[in-house]
């Protein structure tokens, strides 16, 4: 039987184990990428294995999340970050040059290669027929020092597209459209491979578009084949040699094949506050806008933003809304500026922002209370805009585009005027002055350390009894900006103590202090959590500052995979329940105790966790490898290295 594409690349990376789903691979990593926002604590991981330089082919900083500098600390970061990588042998992407996914798709991915990247959208690489893994910043850091990433061999589902996309439609419909169908939850374990005649269609950055908001499914990863349409991407990037050509066998397996007509879709949104939460853009017709957000690393390409420009083209934004233009690059702001399109989208009203990440993390650009905000971006889950009463909107920027002048959601079909052709060009500005290329890594450089920059905390290893309290009893789809919010908190990142203040901020404000003072008595902090816990971002903070505070174990219906692989990093014990009553019977403030853990765990045994307060018990589930249970035993993967 022939083999599909997860499977090619795969099986020419793996290191450990065999590619049966569910079993837990080793796969060697040729790429890295991080950004400013997890960075800081993965380079600060990387420094305490003392390593002397990066083992892979290569690794990128990007500094364009926290590019926001209110107080000292994110420029802080920026400089850290600058010389961490000259001593290391890191390519830096200074602030201003773009987000790290639109960058690494134009400037370093590579067909038939694996990446894993400190941010949860790294996947949207896989465009380009690579395996790319969003991770948290300890296995990164790890995979830097020459380490072999491990995850849970995933199961394919193969996606084939058909039919082309009618006018007006675009690659945000269609992942809306596989988001609909595939929802937040229940995913783990699952990477997309996407195929059929409708991908002849989908230039690179649309496929990036769709791989990006995989993310948001919780898949592991997706991935197109590449083809003469990456051919044509990488060679408009001067970059052909790094082409070659990866398609699935015609006879390989899938765990599940779906198809998808492209010329049945119609223009969709993500409703508040899931991206979930399918609707027709012709449903929501005439709900008034306050404000359209276009950017981030899910739609801000070259074609994107020409697509709204020839929209806008002598039009002017609506009275009632406020229009924000983040471009993904420089490449693509440069490319703007040079054919003319910047000029129109600047005559049309649009508020030009920084090419970051920007409004996408609710660090800027927070909306009026009570608004409307449609966004081109991949999450509205509730407050993360900064405005907590807002309604967040995803949308392609066709739709954002045509609400820009009507100040209402508008079905862009109804607009009337042809729908704009873009071609790509072929002849790109390309100008990578705001990369830095160490020639090797130096020993000799200093580090820059600001005063927000405190150390890697790490935990102690686990306890015989865990005994300790429901600090906390949530439900469903808990996200990581629930964990730990983004937005104007990030600046904390790099502190700890600081930062651990807003654990769960906008769902307990209290929770914090509460754990706090358990851990000083003492007492272990316990999560009770519903199903999909942990899922969005890939911020190992939303485990990191949670462990600072003494929480040393969650107990949810699911957990998701990047966030469950970084609370077993840090030392904190991810259980599940066997049955929804369990759940149902626990409540915040319960007394817990958990028993005979180190023989329980290293023997593959059941847990039986006791409820002091009920007066009654039940089991919970774990599926920890060895090279895991090792950690958790240990209180974290950097205690299992410090003790080798
Ligand atoms: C996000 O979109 O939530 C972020 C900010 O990019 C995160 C990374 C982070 O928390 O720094 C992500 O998606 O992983
Ligand atoms: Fe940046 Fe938003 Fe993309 Fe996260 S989702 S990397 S915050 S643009």
């Amino acid at each position: 039987m022939g083999i599909n594409i997860v499977e090619k690349i795969l099986a020419g990376h793996l290191v450990s184990g065999n590619l049966t789903p569910g079993e837990e691979i080793g796969i060697r990593i040729d790429q890295t990428l991080t950004q400013d926002a997890t960075g800081t604590m993965a380079y600060l991981q990387f420094e305490a294995m003392n390593v002397e330089k990066v083992i892979t082919e290569l690794s990128v900083s990007y500094i364009d999340h926290n590019t926001i500098q209110i107080g000292f600390e994110n420029a802080d970061d920026h400089c850290y970050l600058q010389s961490v990588a000259l001593k290391f042998g890191v390519v830096l992407s200074r602030a201003g040059n773009g987000i790290c996914h639109q960058v690494h798709l134009e400037r370093f991915g590579k067909p038939g290669k694996t990446l894993i990247g400190s941010d949860s959208h790294t996947p949207t690489c896989g465009a380009l027929g690579m395996i790319a893994i969003g991770a948290g910043g300890l296995d990164v850091a790890q995979a830097m020092a020459g380490e072999p990433f491990y995850l849970a061999c995933p199961s394919v589902v193969r996606i084939n597209l058909h039919g082309q996309l009618p006018p007006w439609v675009s690659a945000k419909d269609v992942i809306l459209k596989v988001l609909e169908i595939f929802t937040t939850k229940g995913n783990v374990g699952t990477i997309f491979e996407y195929g059929g005649d409708g991908i002849a269609s989908l230039s690179v950055p649309e496929r990036a578009t769709i791989t990006n908001m995989g993310a948001e499914c919780g898949v592991t990863t997706s991935v197109f084949p590449s083809d003469e349409l990456t051919r044509l991407f990488l060679s408009s990037q001067r970059r052909e040699q790094d082409y070659t050509e990866l398609k699935a066998d015609d006879d390989a397996a899938y765990a599940r094949i779906i198809d998808i007509d492209l010329s049945q879709l119609e223009p969709l949104t993500a409703k508040p506050h899931s991206p979930d939460n399918i609707g027709t853009v012709h449903s929501m017709k005439g709900i008034p806008v306050s404000q359209v957000c276009l950017g981030s690393c899910t739609n801000s390409s070259y074609k994107d933003l020409v697509t709204v420009a020839k929209i806008l083209k002598g039009r002017t934004v609506h009275p009632d809304v406020s229009f924000i233009l983040a471009p993904g690059s420089r490449q693509v702001l440069d490319n703007l500026a040079r054919d003319g399109y910047l000029a129109d989208l600047i005559a049309s009203g649009a508020r030009l922002m920084e090419n970051a990440c920007g409004f996408c993390i609710g660090n800027s650009q927070s909306p009026r209370s009570g608004a409307v905000s449609l966004r081109t971006s991949n999450r509205n889950f509730l407050g993360r805009s900064g405005t907590m009463d807002a309604d967040v909107y995803l949308v392609s920027p066709e739709t954002a585009a045509v609400a820009v002048i009507t100040g209402r959601f508008t079905d862009p079909r109804d607009l009337d005027m042809d729908y704009p052709q873009v071609q790509m060009p072929k002849n790109p500005v390309i100008d990578d002055s705001m990369i830095i290329w160490p020639d090797h890594a130096d020993s000799s450089i200093e580090i820059c350390r600001g005063p927000n920059i405190g150390d890697p905390p790490s935990n102690t290893p686990l306890p015989d009894i865990l005994s300790g309290q429901v600090t906390i009893k949530v439900g469903d789809k808990i996200t990581t900006d629930h964990i730990i919010p983004a937005g104007a908190r990030m600046k904390y990142r790099s502190n700890i103590p600081r930062y651990s203040e807003f654990v769960f901020e906008n769902v307990d404000t209290s929770f914090a202090n509460r754990a706090l003072a358990l851990k000083e008595k003492g007492i272990h902090n316990i999560i009770v959590a519903g199903l999909s816990y942990g899922q969005g971002s890939s911020r190992e903070h939303a485990a990191i500052c949670p462990m600072y505070l003494g929480v040393r174990a969650v107990i949810a219906k699911s957990l998701e995979r990047i966030h469950a692989a970084n609370l077993i990093n840090f030392g904190i014990l991810p259980l599940s329940f066997l049955k929804d009553s369990d759940y149902d019977a626990i409540d915040q403030g319960d007394e817990l105790e958990i028993p005979g853990l180190k023989a329980t765990i290293t023997e593959g045994r059941q847990l039986i966790v006791q409820n002091k307060t009920k007066g009654s018990s039940f089991p919970v589930t774990y599926n920890l490898s060895p090279r895991q249970k090792q950690m958790i035993l240990a209180g974290g993967a950097l205690n299992v290295r410090s003790s080798q």
